[in-house]
Formats: C-alpha cells, structure tokens, sequence
C-alpha cells in the first residue's frame, strides 16, 4: 500500500482510538482554564541537534485556527516564531502583525504573551550581554521590539529566556559584567514598556524572567528560578517591580530541584506570574514532554499548591509534541490531550483539597499534640508519636484521589 493510501487510515485508527480513550472536555469547558499555546510547540518540526524534522512547519493562522477549535482561547509567540529575523523591526513586521490580529479576532484567540528568540540565530553565539557594544545593543533594540509587539497584539506578559546568557569556557567571560549588561536589556524593555503604555492608554506588560539550568551553553549565569529571584531583587533591575519569574516545571526538575518548592519561594516573593507547563526527567536534558506524562502524582501536587494559594497566571502548554507524532496528531491528539489531563488533574486537586480525610488529618496534624513540658524534647516526641503516621497516610490518600480509588474505583479481583 503507497504512503498516501495508508495514511488517511492510519488518521481514522487514530482519530477513533484517541475518541476511545473518552474523558475530553468540551472546547467551551477548555476554554474556561487560563491555557495558552505556544506557537513554536505547535509549530515545531521535531529537529535537534541529533533530529532531522519529522513534521512540516504549520503557520500561525493555521495555529491559530486550530487552537481554537480545540478550546485553546490564549496563544503565546516569539518574535521571531512569527517574523524572519531580517523582517523585524521592518514594515514587513507591520503587515504579519496585522495578519496576525486578523487571525486571532477571526479566531476569537487573544496573544497572551510574547517572548524574544535571543538563543538560535548567530548573532547570540557570544551570548545577547556579551563584549561587543553592538550586539548588546542589538538585544536592547529586540527587547524593546519585543514589548512594542505585545503591545499591538494585546498580550499582558513578555518572557525572556535569557537562552545562551553565559559561557562554553572559564574565565573568558566576567560574570558580573555580564550580568550588569544583561540587566541594561531588560532595563531598556521595562522602559520601552511604560512609554508604550502610556501612549497606547493600555497597562505595561508583566515582564518574567525564565531560567533553564543545563543549555545551551556549558555554564550559564541564571540557571534557576532561585537565581531569577535574587537577579529581580540584586539591584541591578531599575523597574524590579515590573519584573517576575516564569518558572518551567520540567526546567527546575532538571537540575534535581523539586518543582513545587521552586514554586512555592516564588509565590512568596509574589513574583510568580507565568507557568510553563509540561514534564521530562530530572537530571536529563530539556525533554519538555507533555504536562503530566511522566510525573502525574507530582503534577497533581504543584496543582494542590497552586490551587490553595491562589495562583491565577497562565498555564503555558510549553512542551514539544514527539517527533514520532505527525502533524494531523499534534492537533488531534497532542493539544486536547495535553489540555484535558491539564483539567482533569485541576479537577483532581480540588478534590484533594476537599477531602474529609486530608483534612482531618492535617487538623489533628497542626493541632499536636497539646500540653506537654516544653523543654523535654524526648516527651515532646512520645506525645507526638501516633500523630506523625498521618504524614504516610496523607501520602497514600492523595494516590488514592489520584487514581480514583477514594470514589469506589473497581479493581480486578485477582483471586479469580
Ligand atoms: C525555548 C525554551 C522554552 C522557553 C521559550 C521561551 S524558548 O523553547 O526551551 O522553555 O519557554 O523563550
Ligand atoms: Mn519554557
Ligand atoms: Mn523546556
């Protein structure tokens, strides 16, 4: 059978399983959560630095259109996701921003977010804060193109990946120095921005910050959400209080942190404003999965925490759908898939959240155990002894909510 014949079958089989596998939600449903796509996991061809691609690139009009029919009503970009790099900053930019807010009303799809690519083209080899005044005035000048197209597509956050903020050797580079430079380009995009606002009668952008630990240079400066906090707080930032973090659940797990910790000193700093989304392993490169395919328990958890503490950014679907599936899958299959366990899992954590027994049992956990002498560590622990069983027991009941048990789930009776 040719290649041709065979597909539309394979799409049947695919289609008719993926319906099979049942518990979707109803685009409006989808459409209710604060998710956006990004342009370039949707868009991506499946290349790396040892993949040749396996899909055909998809435009944004046509990304734009199929988010929409799956229920995604935010969409996130780069500038150059959208607008070749020699076409920046040009007329040309002009015209693919007016077709790109044609797209989104026709669509009903706002832009949420935009971000600057400062990590593929050559001209960052060297990193966007190095040595030369003219590359760093170039990264200056994309910042502030960055926020300039916010602004015209309606978008209330810009994200910076520093991407090649760093160094393939010791001792070439002075950190400070870079650091300092760095700090000038985001400077220069705060400042951009309230001008911007100003004569556009719109609010400025949430500018976040978003670290990932192991590329694309040997070392790099700002590796971790942690270190995005103290550069937000080192003085450097003119406009720090412009300025968050968007932390990426796979990019903290990478390194060997936990996700919901990074989160949570983030949340107390009040600078956790974006979220991407997603999954992979620890201490292994930048997988960017789908959210929840490897780690659903944790997943369930970070939601636990997000919930209770009221977070209400974006969930940034930033992952990369597999090389091995097709373009018709990452429609079909990737996006609403990816959403509806996004829903499912949010659903999953008010559950937790509302549960008699958890609750109890952190009651009776905060309460301790009354009076005993204060000063007697040994008596202290004897009081407390029974108490602390509960921790293995909130552990188990939240695998229990999690795979359905806690509501009758039938299991296989393996006696007969
Ligand atoms: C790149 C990176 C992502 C960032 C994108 C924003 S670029 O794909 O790996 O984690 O969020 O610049
Ligand atoms: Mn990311
Ligand atoms: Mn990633």
């Amino acid at each position: 059978m040719s290649q041709t014949e065979s597909q539309p079958r394979q799409r049947a089989l695919v289609a008719r399983l993926m319906a099979a596998c049942g518990g979707s939600y109803s685009p409006e449903v989808r459409r209710k959560f604060r998710i956006s796509g990004p342009q370039w996991a949707a868009a991506y061809p499946g290349q790396a630095l040892f993949h040749a691609p396996t899909r055909e690139p998809v435009p944004p009009a046509r990304v734009i259109e199929c988010f929409a029919a799956i229920g995604i009503g935010l969409w996130t970009t780069h500038d150059t996701d959208i607008i070749a790099t020699e076409d920046l900053m040009t007329p040309k930019q002009d015209e693919i921003l007016d077709v790109i807010d044609r797209a989104l009303r026709q669509n009903g799809v706002k832009c949420s977010m935009v971000t600057g690519e400062t990590f593929h083209h050559p001209v960052w080899s060297a990193s966007p804060a190095g040595e030369q005044p003219e590359v760093r005035a170039y990264a200056r000048r994309r910042l502030e193109n960055v926020v300039a197209i916010g602004h015209r597509l309606g978008a209330e956050f810009a994200v910076y990946w520093p991407g090649t903020l760093g160094y393939q050797f010791q001792g070439v580079v002075d950190e400070p120095r870079m650091l300092r430079r760095y700090a000038e380009a985001i400077n220069a995009a705060c400042d951009k921005d309230l001008a911007l606002a100003q004569t556009e009668g719109r609010p400025p952008l949430r500018h976040c910050l978003e670290a990932k630990p192991f590329e694309p240079q040997a070392e790099l400066l700002l590796p971790t959400t942690d270190a995005m906090l103290a550069f937000i707080d080192s003085g450097l930032l003119s406009h720090p209080e412009m300025v968050g973090v968007n932390p990426e659940y796979l990019h903290e797990l990478m390194w060997g942190g936990a996700p919901r910790a990074a989160l949570a000193r983030a949340l107390l700093a009040g600078k956790l404003w974006h979220f991407d989304v997603n999954d992979g392993y620890r201490l292994k490169h930048d997988v960017d999965l789908g959210v929840a395919l490897v780690n659903p328990l944790d997943w369930l958890n970070v939601l636990i925490l997000l919930r209770s503490h009221g977070y209400d950014g974006p969930f940034n679907l930033d992952y990369k759908p597999p090389r091995t599936t097709s373009n018709y899958g990452v429609f079909e299959v990737s996006f609403p898939s990816a959403v509806d366990r996004f829903i499912t899992l949010w659903e999953i954590a008010g559950e937790a959240l509302a549960d008699p027994v958890i609750a109890e049992a952190t009651r009776a956990l905060e309460a301790g155990a009354g009076e005993v002498d204060a000063s007697d560590a040994g008596a202290i622990f004897e009081a407390n002894r029974e108490l602390w069983t509960l921790h293995e027991l909130i552990a188990h009941r939240l695998v229990q909510i999690l795979l359905g048990l806690h509501r009758g789930r039938v299991l296989l009776d393996l006696g007969s």
